[in-house]
This record gives structure tokens, sequence and C-alpha cells, in this order.
């Protein structure tokens, strides 16, 4: 703290050592942060200087500075944020990369930092070579050249993308112990641009009798997944550009659906086909996979909508309190079905809870930022953030969330997670 607050400032909203949020407006106020503590260095960073610089003439104000660069590139003192890779092994190219969700601040995940789920690699397309072939039950089939879709109008839609198995660590027996975004990390947020799908629809004329579409994609795994024509001619985007410049090649380049709220698979990645059919196809990724077991022995199919979820994303797992101090706890929430209403805090494992401030722009369908000012006394303390929805959904309790779904379910966890804060600082992830 760079001044004293006074007693009023101080003064506790909620248990544990919550503080009226009105105290992140005050200037002058200066945070603890926990710290990364014995993050693994990569080999390609360089070294921390070992001599002391002089702050008043530091080295790199003595040379010219490097040349400009075509396309740039993060801090190589940044290297070590990076996506984390979990492959399969018995299928090359199956498999996932996670959003270190713990390094990033702000709402808009880097493209290079956006998780990639591939079910068979990512293809390297050729835009002048690729199609888009909308067929089936339609008055008029069309195919597409990229060239003739860049010319139409297009929006824009700031959304998260959130893959069905997203946070599935989440339904283990025990709590996993691992960066936050390694297991939650399969969720990212990017400005995405396009044209609204419905304007190429109605242009095919659908058959009264078409209400659903088959999506598939022209990578090796020819992933397809039967949609509801109806979300498509709502607020889909055929999406060319991310974060202002083309698809990044691992999220769908030349191309991609992107359905806010919808769960990932929906998303459809180098989209190559729509076909209007009078029924779903019943495909591998609609029956197999992305369908939950239920305890009753019948499974939950098409759970498209992606709901209410909250993560903090520090202090968290691999961080450490740097002693007892004033504290900034801060997360992300987001819900497939409109904007975040609220996201309340608990810093005593649920027995008190306060409201966080909402960072504005506050956008349905798009990552929140929440923001909690917090004063931790150095006792043990159990930190768990909980987003209610426009809607009215409340995220819920990870046993409520078990006890519905039973222990087969394995995609769709949005149960609250919980942070356990030892007196000596570190921080584990808890089921509380
Ligand atoms: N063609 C194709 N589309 C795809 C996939 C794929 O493997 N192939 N994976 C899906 C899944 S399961 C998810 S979660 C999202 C991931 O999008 P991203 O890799 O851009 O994060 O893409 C979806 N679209
Ligand atoms: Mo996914």
């Amino acid at each position: 703290m760079s001044r004293d607050l006074s007693s009023d400032e101080l003064t506790p909203v909620a248990g544990g050592g919550l503080l009226d949020r009105r105290l992140l407006l005050k200037s002058g106020v200066v945070f603890a942060t926990a710290a990364a503590a014995g993050a693994t260095t990569a080999s390609a960073e360089p070294a921390p200087s070992t001599s002391v610089v002089d702050p008043a003439s530091p080295p790199w104000m003595h040379a010219t500075g490097k040349p400009f660069t075509g396309y740039g590139t993060p801090s190589p003192f940044e290297r070590r944020v990076v996506r984390n890779i979990a492959g399969n092994r018995d299928l090359a190219g199956n498999g996932v990369s996670w959003t270190p969700l713990e390094n990033l601040e702000g709402i808009i995940t880097p493209s290079g930092l956006h998780f990639e789920r591939h079910h068979n690699g990512a293809p390297e397309i050729d835009p002048a070579q690729h199609r888009l072939l909308i067929h089936g039950l339609v008055k008029q089939p069309l195919s597409f050249t990229v060239e003739n879709l860049l010319r139409y109008p297009m929006r824009s839609q700031i959304c998260f993308i959130e893959c069905g198995g997203n946070s599935n660590a989440g339904w283990h027996e025990e709590p996993i112990q691992r960066p936050l975004g390694s297991f939650h990390g399969l969720v990212s947020c990017s400005e995405w641009t396009g044209i609204p799908l419905a304007v190429l629809l109605d242009q095919a004329a659908p058959d009264p009798k078409a209400t659903w579409v088959i999506a598939e994609g022209a990578d090796a795994a020819a992933m397809n997944v039967s949609l509801p024509l109806s979300k498509l001619m709502d607020d889909a985007i055929l999406a060319l550009y991310q974060n202002g410049e083309r698809i990044r090649p691992e999220n769908g380049y030349p191309l991609r659906l992107v359905l806010p709220g919808w769960e990932g698979v929906t998303n459809v990645k180098w989209l190559r086909r729509l076909e209007l059919a009078s029924e779903p196809a019943m495909t591998r990724n609609e029956t197999a996979k992305y369908t939950e077991l239920m305890p009753s022995g019948h499974a939950r199919q098409f759970t498209f909508v992606m709901e209410a979820k909250s993560l903090i994303t520090s202090p968290s797992w691999g961080q450490k309190m740097r002693g007892p101090n004033i504290y900034e706890i801060k997360g992300l929430a987001w819900s497939g079905r409109g904007r975040i209403a609220k996201v309340e805090v608990t810093a005593d494992g649920g027995a008190s809870w306060a409201a966080a401030q909402l960072q504005e722009p506050i956008l349905p369908r798009c990552f929140t930022r929440f923001r909690m000012p917090w004063s931790w006394s150095g006792a043990p303390a159990i930190l768990k953030s909980r987003a209610t929805d426009e809607t009215g959904n409340v995220q819920p309790e990870r046993d409520v969330l078990v006890k519905e779904r039973g222990r087969d379910g394995y995609f769709h966890y949005n149960g609250i997670l919980s942070w356990s804060v030892e007196d000596d600082g570190t921080i584990r992830h808890v089921y509380a």
C-alpha cells in the first residue's frame, strides 16, 4: 500500500476479509499480488540480468533498438506464457492445447494463445483452392470461393468459445493440482468477424422441410456435427477474421463457424460444407462423444448451450501469497445464455459472499472480468466465485452438480472452483 487507508475504506463487506469494491477505484492504492511460485522457465527465455541495472540510465537507453519487424512477437521475457499441450498418444493429431488463463488479463485471448482442439490435426489450407458448399434441402445450392466471401458485408462479435470437455477434471474424485489454464483453459475469447450466416442461407433458399444443418470441416477428420437451422439463422457467423487478422490456421483458416455461446464442437473449423436436412445426421460427435451419460442411464444429447461459469484466475494454483496484505482477487465469468449479471466472491468457504466489481464491457456470451479487493490476514482461507447470468442461471456448487449429473458426465462441467490459501501462502485446489 502506498498510503494509509482509513478504517472506513477497509470496511469489510463479507467474512474472511473481503473489502468494499469501491476500494479498487481509489487512486494510490497498490495491491499485493500472488506471485508465480517456481514457474518453469523455458530454456529459450533470456536469463534475468545478474548485475543491477541503474534505473536512471539503463543500458537499453544507450544504443539504437532493434530494427522494424513485419510481424511482432511477445517479449522474450514472456516466453513461458504458452499453451500447455496435451496430446493423445493413441491417435496422432487428436488432442488439445490449453490457454494459460492464469497469465492473461482483460477479456481478449491473444490469437496465438487461443486454445486448440483438433480431432486430426490442423490442416494447411490454400484459400485459393478452398470451397464452401451449401446444399441439401435448398432451392439453390451454392458454392463459394473465399474471395467471393470476403466481398460480403461483415459483422463482429466478441465472444467465448468453450469446449464441452473443458474443466472435466472437476469430475475426478480428487481435486487436480495444476495451473488453472491446464484444466480450465479449453475456453478462450476473441473478436470474430465474418458474414452473418443467415445472409448466405437465405441466398440458398432453404426448403420449408429443412430444420437441421450438417456442418463439415475440411480437416483429415472431416469433422461434422448437426446443428438446428434456427441457431444458424439467428446469430451464427461465418468467421474469416479473428482479433482483426485472418483466422489462425489452428483456429480454422480460412473460415469457420462461430456459434456464440454454444459448445466448442459446434464451431466447425475449416468449414467446407453445410447440408440442410430434415433431421440430425447422428454423427460420432453428437452420439458417442459430446453427450452426457446421466445417473438414470439415459444420455443428454444436443446440449448446445454452455452454462454460467466463473473462475478465479488469481490467486490460483502455482502462485504464492506474499504475506498478509491487501490483494486483488480477479477472474473471468461467462455464460452461453447472455450477459453476466453478477459474480459473487467468498473468502470464507461460502459462509458469506460479496458482489465483485464487473469490468466493462459486459457483453453477451463473452468473457467478463471481475475484481474484488481482499485483505488477507495470513490465516487459511477458501476462495470461490459464483456467476449468475442475466437469465437468472446460477453457477452450481460442485457437489450439487455431481449429485445431479453423476460421475459419468465428462462434458459440461461448470461447478464452482475453490482455492485453499494456506497459512504459508501456497494455493491448492480443493473441493469445499
Ligand atoms: N473441422 C473441425 N472443426 C472443429 C474441431 C475439429 O477437430 N475439426 N474441433 C471442435 C472442437 S471439439 C472444439 S472445442 C473447437 C475448438 O476450437 P479452437 O481449436 O479454435 O479453439 O473446434 C471445433 N471445431
Ligand atoms: Mo470440444
